[in-house]
């Protein structure tokens, strides 16, 4: 029903996994990502498709989309997966990919957000959960959840408290997915029946 991309530790993935969720394969690029010992723990079927093994993007793409659909999934959801994906890859799963993004997009898209985050001064960050198109972290938004900045605090604790909210978010937005609750009007995303698409942290 749904394959997971990880590139490391996995948290988000866990959270897919412990809400439960039908997870039918994760897949890592890197063979050391500690995310897949909990797969395997949990006797999920893992895959390592190594990116440093192919000499251009299209043939790691192609290799990874071979991989994705032996198990004919639903849904493939990235969850800290670290490659770009290239316009070919991201066609073939238009509309059932799935990316959880640590920022309010769109603000700070790419990597390092949190720092990013502090630098800019804002009050309020979070993470996002979008539909994965061809440019980057810019895909219809299905949920968000917001943080409170505290004064001084540092990007490892803001990372902290952002983490514990994509944990909350992912699987409620797999689960709609999954439900068929998404509609997709114009480049926005409502929730049938109304669910919230934004949830704002208690602190
Ligand atoms: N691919 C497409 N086409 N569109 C998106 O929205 C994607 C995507 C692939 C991954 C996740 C993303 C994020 O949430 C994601 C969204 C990796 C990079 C990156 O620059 C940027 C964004 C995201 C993931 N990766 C480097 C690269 O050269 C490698 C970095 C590394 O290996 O550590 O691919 O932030
Ligand atoms: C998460 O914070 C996720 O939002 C972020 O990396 C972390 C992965 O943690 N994703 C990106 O920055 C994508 N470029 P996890 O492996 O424990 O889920």
């Amino acid at each position: 029903m749904l394959v997971i991309l990880i590139s490391g530790r996995g948290s988000n993935m866990q959270a897919l996994v412990e809400a439960g969720l039908p997870v039918s394969a994760v897949i890592s690029n890197r063979a050391d990502a500690a995310g897949l010992e909990f797969a395997r723990s949990r006797k999920i079927a893992t895959a390592v498709v190594d990116h440093k093994k192919f000499a251009t993007r299209e043939a790691f793409d192609d290799a990874l989309a071979k991989e994705i659909d032996r198990h004919k999934p639903r849904l493939v959801a990235l969850a800290g997966f670290k490659r770009v994906l290239t316009p070919k890859f991201v066609a073939h799963y238009e509309r059932r990919m799935l990316n959880i993004h640590p920022s309010l997009l769109p603000a700070f898209t790419g990597l390092d957000t949190h720092e990013r985050a502090l630098a800019a001064g804002v009050k309020l960050h979070g993470c996002t959960v979008h539909f994965v198109t061809a440019e980057l972290d810019n895909g219809p938004i299905v949920i968000q959840a917001a943080v409170r900045v505290r004064a001084g605090e540092s990007a490892d604790a803001l990372a902290a408290h952002v983490l514990k909210q994509e944990h909350v978010i992912y699987p409620r937005a797999a689960r709609w997915f999954l439900d068929n609750k998404l509609v997709i009007q114009n480049g926005v995303v409502r929730v049938k029946g109304d669910d919230a698409q934004l949830v704002m942290a208690a602190d």
